[in-house]
């Protein structure tokens, strides 16, 4: 895997309060708070050698800080989603944006209605990328995101979610063929060939965690997870998360991580 120079976020804003919830983690998040978890984030990223681009809070978009959906970056091309719920899919313009920093125009690439995808539906393993059909990314998103994959030279399939919001709500790639799995995807034939670690159930959350450039940023809380992380062998960090948690945000959703050496002034 090369390593990721580059990671965009965005500051929290005050509507994050009102963001789309399950309630799977209750409470309403305290916008002080989430932004010294923000502040953590960063530092956190920052450990791992990437340079870090704050985008500012943006108040018409409550999700906004959960910058993971509206885009999918590669080191061929950058392709900017559909976000299947109605309150996030403006969040593809301002994203778009701060992508153009990073990426000539001819290798950015658009997922269009009636096809949706969010980025969190979407796991990079080297060449090959998975891609959750859940609520949030149908069918038809799928087939665009895998033609513009095929036009780089990457290959793409597909998992059907039944449970979890998003993909990588539930399993995630940490490199060097180690993978974390919860609930849903222990079992799907579709992970076969990696080494899993299967997430206790009362830990499911952590199942979202990062790796960067060698090290793996894991939830703070999951003492469990943690624990078999730095087992495999990884460095870890942590860092907490808990006002994101009350809206189903997890470590992967707050930024978008990649390489590019394209970056203009
Ligand atoms: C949402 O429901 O869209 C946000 N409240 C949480 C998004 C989490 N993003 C992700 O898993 N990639």
């Amino acid at each position: 895997m090369r390593r990721f120079n580059h990671v965009i976020v965005r500051r929290p804003c005050r509507a994050l309060t009102e963001g789309i919830t399950s309630g799977l983690y209750p409470g309403k998040p305290d916008y002080e708070l989430a932004l010294v978890q923000h502040d953590s984030y960063i530092e956190a990223l920052k450990k791992c050698g990437v340079e870090v681009t704050v985008l500012p809070a943006d108040e018409a978009f409550p999700d906004s800080c959960f910058v993971e959906d509206p885009a999918v970056l590669t080191e061929r091309c950058a392709i900017i989603t559909n976000p299947g719920a109605a309150s996030r899919n403006g969040e593809k313009e301002s994203i778009r944006e701060a992508v153009r920093q990073f990426y000539p125009e001819e290798s950015i690439e658009s997922i269009i209605s009636p096809g949706t995808l969010e980025g969190g539906d979407v796991m990079m393993c080297g060449a090959h990328f998975f891609v959750g059909q859940s609520e949030r990314t149908n069918a038809e998103g799928i087939r665009q995101f895998a033609e513009i994959l095929k036009k780089y030279g990457y290959t793409c399939s597909e998992v059907k979610l039944e449970e979890v919001l998003h993909l990588k709500t539930g399993v995630n790639y940490l490199e060097n063929n180690n993978l974390l799995v919860s609930g849903e995807f222990i079992e799907k034939p579709d992970f076969a060939s990696f080494r899993k670690y299967v997430i206790p159930e009362e830990e499911a959350y952590a199942a979202n965690c990062i790796w960067v450039n060698g090290t793996v940023i894991v939830p703070k809380g999951y003492p469990k997870v943690l624990e078999a992380v730095a087992a495999m062998g990884y460095p870890t960090l942590t860092v907490d998360t808990s006002e994101f948690r009350k809206l189903d945000g997890g470590l992967s959703c707050l930024s978008l991580r990649f390489y590019s050496n394209q970056k203009k002034a």
